[in-house]
């Protein structure tokens, strides 16, 4: 996972513990109101906000006077707060939710010196029994329950088991054989050492009995993510890693969290960094027959919730069409002995959802995903599902709002529990802006319109869900996937005897769905029960239980199977089409075929209802049409070709082929080694290993190739890092391509987000950004110094060489307007590296943030190719 601030906390001790110690067996009769059943998690929706920045409901608890709070700066106190919550149930409640789950309401190390940055977010606590002092009191958590109970919702904590805050640091150097050596302790702005929490405050390893108590693991923070032993025993970004195999500490968890449903009525869990913990530890947590502080299933069970959801975070995200990332995420659910955590987030579905929505990859990719889950996860219907989070770049970040409702229109009618994102109802794009108008980034303003579109929008798509079992118990089969590009996706969801079918067009133009085996009977009537564009209509199942139907621009369509039956659409005109004969195909090529009552044809190639050419018909009846291939780049992928008559909608059989084009070198370019010190000759890398030791961030040379229109950067770098398993097979830098590309639009010097203009006359068109987390292509309209420009589709595909040290960039002819040949084209490469935004740059060098400049005004650059003009 990139370690975005992680964090920490502070003050004065509470009785929390001395209650937490007192853990009785019985339901006393007044809290009987606080404690509800469970509900089926399967067809529940949770809406996730972070406390600080949803509501301030309080404004007297936003500022407790040590420099944390500040609604100017990202990284401290906004002023949110429980009873900001609570005053916006309805809020949540009108969008159809069921769940509310929240950040850590615990209290919390409020500030961090080593890498100022604040634990406003609740994620570095100093007491797991207490509430944090921003977030206001005991009786108004219980408040926030009661009127979510109250509305027949749910309430889910966040909950950390693996690390405290940053107390204390290993950063000048461990001795594994002395945890007493080298030890650094890290006062808050009190002068506290320390959690105020026992036993947890035991954490000078200088100290006999604080090393014998063993609360915490005394190791450093974590380098190498491939490794296990530092996974598990090491410190997350330098968060104390709890020794969570001592029987002290699982016990001082168990009271602390069975505290929360006892004395609150939480009625589940969401498990921050479970995958730093050991996968047993999750049995002994939640099943525990410990007398005095049982396993929290039972605490739960005890009032009255015989079914208590915990889902465990496991950030790890596959490549397209493997597993292995959600194989690791499904270890934590079941091992040998039978069951670990009853639920994981779907990290692998957002990050594919993400890749076929947002950035235009191929819906193959996430047609396999869709049928992986469900081999994989033992009970894919009660795992959360997400388009994005706090933890990770906004969907809108990186795609367009019309992608948007696609996806979350699969999240409405696949398995899984939907969670909606703060912010995403009101169309945010920045990851932890405030919903409130005196929080960090509400541009003063507050957010909370029921009227806005995507609020409207998500009324509707959830309505859809709660709407029918189908979508929330139903087993989706996919009944079409496209793996050239954007374009179709269909699958039909079947709950017993009941039949729905979704249909998305990713793309920006018409598509074509041709002779969808529906697996329904002919004249089977579809009854049209949502659309994106809000006007369904009914289908009708044509012969042989197929369906041909024309797909505007991403368009999202469901329809519910009926009883009914009308006698199924017949035409005499018929369409034919000859198999393909050649096996490798370099180049463009015929394909021909034969109609029957039709004067012309449209020769549509992977769905492309936009660019099908119209072909007439000769007086014998035959037709032929020459393939374009120029924007066909892998060949390994199935193309799709059909005839089909706009005038009859009717199909011929469709045909599929292979490309391989031949690569031309157009540019071969070595750039200096070791120029990687900004544009000055001074900046520094982070301190963190991976960074200043590697120098991730060197370019040692540049090759262009192009094959027709298509293009290919392939990008040497003095070294490649994959410490945090990055998807996209790099990590530690940040590529910003820039690209002139002759005749596509107007152009723009500037750099976003970079304090920089391109080189010399350059006028850039697109511009490809892209981490190990993230891959984005935008065009230069509407782009400026703080916007990116907007989203273009299909982004790049990102091909990693470790040995040779190469990142190879490909676009297809199509983003780059579909030109004969690349002569003319101009290609810029920078490189800085990206966290939760661009990563920092200020005087001095931190563990996450470069030096030897002012990130407010100099250039986010390190190292830069020449401007590269191909011939
Ligand atoms: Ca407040
Ligand atoms: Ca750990
Ligand atoms: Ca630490
Ligand atoms: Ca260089």
């Amino acid at each position: 996972m990139p370690p975005f601030g992680r964090s920490l906390r502070r003050r004065a001790w509470s009785p929390a513990w001395a209650l937490v110690a007192a853990v009785v067996v019985a339901v006393p009769q007044a809290w009987a109101a606080r404690h509800v059943s469970s509900p089926d998690w399967r067809d529940q929706v949770i809406y996730f906000a972070m406390v600080d920045r949803f509501d301030d409901g309080d404004p007297r608890n936003d500022d407790q006077g040590t420099g944390e709070y500040d609604p100017r700066d990202g990284a401290k106190y906004s002023g949110g707060d429980l009873a900001g919550l609570t005053r916006r149930v309805d809020y949540i409640r009108g969008l159809g939710a069921t769940a509310l789950w929240i950040t850590p309401p615990v209290a919390n190390r409020w500030w961090d010196p080593g890498t100022r940055y604040g634990g406003y977010h609740g994620y570095w606590a100093e007491d797991f029994g207490r509430i944090d002092a921003h977030f206001g009191t005991l009786a108004e958590y219980r408040g926030l329950a009661d009127a979510l109970h109250a509305r027949g919702m749910y309430l889910v904590q966040d909950v950390v088991v693996n690390h405290t805050g940053n107390f204390f640091s290993y950063a000048g150097g461990w001795d594994p054989h002395d945890p007493a050596a080298h030890v650094r302790l890290i006062p808050d702005a009190s002068g506290r050492t320390a959690p105020t929490q026992p036993p947890f405050d035991r954490n000078d390893p200088r100290d006999p009995a604080d090393l014998r108590a063993a609360i915490y693991h005394w190791t450093p923070a974590i380098t190498d993510y491939h490794d296990d032993r530092q996974r598990l025993t090491y410190q997350l970004a330098d968060l104390d890693d709890l020794n969570t195999e001592n029987p002290a500490v699982r016990d001082a968890l168990r009271a602390s969290y069975g505290m929360w449903v006892r004395e609150v009525g939480v009625d589940a869990f969401r498990i921050d960094t479970a995958l730093y913990v050991p996968p047993a530890f999750f049995r002994d947590f939640l099943h525990s027959s410990d007398p005095v502080h049982p396993g929290i299933a039972e605490v739960a069970r005890r009032t009255g919730r015989d079914d208590f959801l915990a889902f465990g975070e496991g950030f790890l995200l596959d490549k397209a069409y493997d597993d292995r990332q959600s194989r690791r995420i499904a270890a934590y659910m079941r091992d040998e002995k039978g069951r670990l955590l009853p639920s994981m987030l779907d990290f692998p579905l957002y990050g594919t959802l993400n890749d076929v929505f947002a950035r235009g990859r191929p819906t193959a990719e996430l047609g396999w995903r869709i049928g992986d889950r469900m081999r994989v996860f033992a009970d894919p219907w009660r795992m959360p599902t997400f388009v994005d989070n706090h933890d990770v770049a906004r969907f809108l970040a990186g795609g367009s709002e019309p992608a948007l409702k696609q996806a979350l229109l699969a999240l409405m009618t696949l398995p899984g529990i939907p969670v909606v994102w703060q912010g995403t109802e009101q169309g945010f794009t920045e990851s932890r802006a405030a919903m409130f108008k005196g929080g960090f980034g509400s541009g003063g303003a507050d957010h909370f319109d029921v009227t806005s579109p995507l609020y409207r929008y998500l009324q509707r798509a959830i309505s859809l869900r709660r709407g029918d079992r189908v979508f929330s118990r139903g087993t989706p089969t996919v009944l079409r996937a496209d793996a050239a590009g954007p374009g179709v996706l269909a699958w039909r969801m079947r709950d017993r005897d009941q039949d729905a079918l979704v249909v998305v067009n990713t793309a920006e133009h018409a598509a074509l769905l041709d002779n969808l085996a529906t697996g329904l009977p002919a004249g089977h009537v579809l009854h049209g029960i949502f659309a994106i564009d809000g006007t369904p209509r009914d289908a009708i199942v044509g012969a042989g239980g197929r369906l041909s139907l024309v797909l505007p621009p991403r368009a999202g369509l469901v329809w519910k199977a009926t009883a009914r039956t009308v006698r199924p659409p017949s035409s005499s005109t018929t369409l034919q089409l000859e198999p393909i004969p050649q096996a490798r195909i370099t180049g463009d090529f015929d394909v021909q075929g034969r109609a029957h009552g039709a004067d012309h044809v449209l020769v549509v190639v992977d769905g492309d209802l936009a660019g099908a050419r119209r072909i007439p018909v000769d007086a014998g009846g035959r037709w032929h049409a020459r393939i374009d291939t120029a924007s066909m780049t892998d060949a390994t992928v199935a193309h799709h070709v059909v005839a089909w008559s706009d005038t009859y909608a009717i199909a011929s059989e469709a045909r599929t082929f292979h490309v391989e084009r031949a690569w031309t070198t157009l540019a071969d370019v070595d750039d200096p080694a070791g120029d990687d010190h900004g544009p000055t000759g001074r900046y520094t890398y982070p301190t963190e290993p991976g960074w200043r030791d590697a120098r991730p961030l060197d370019i040692e040379h540049v090759r262009v190739a192009g094959a027709g229109g298509a293009l290919r950067v392939e990008l040497r770098m003095h070294a490649l890092q994959d410490a945090w398993n990055p998807p996209n097979g790099f990590d530690h830098v940040a590529f910003v391509l820039f690209l002139q590309v002759p005749g596509l639009c107007d152009g723009a010097t500037v750099m976003p987000l970079q304090n920089a203009n391109v080189p010399g006359d350059m006028r850039w068109n697109l511009r490809l950004r892209a981490d190990g987390f993230s891959n984005a292509l935008f065009s230069s309209s509407g782009a400026s110094a703080t916007n990116e420009g907007a989203p273009v589709s299909p982004a790049a595909d990102i091909a990693v060489d470790k040995a040779r040290r190469t990142v190879t960039f490909t676009l297809p002819a199509s983003v780059l307007g579909k030109a004969a040949s690349l002569s003319g084209v101009k290609v810029y490469a920078t490189t800085w590296d990206i966290g939760d935004g661009p990563r920092p740059l200020q005087a001095e060098a931190g563990p996450w943030a470069f030096g030897g400049g002012d990130g407010t005004r100099d250039p986010l650059v390190m190292d830069d190719t020449a401007v590269i003009a191909l011939p």
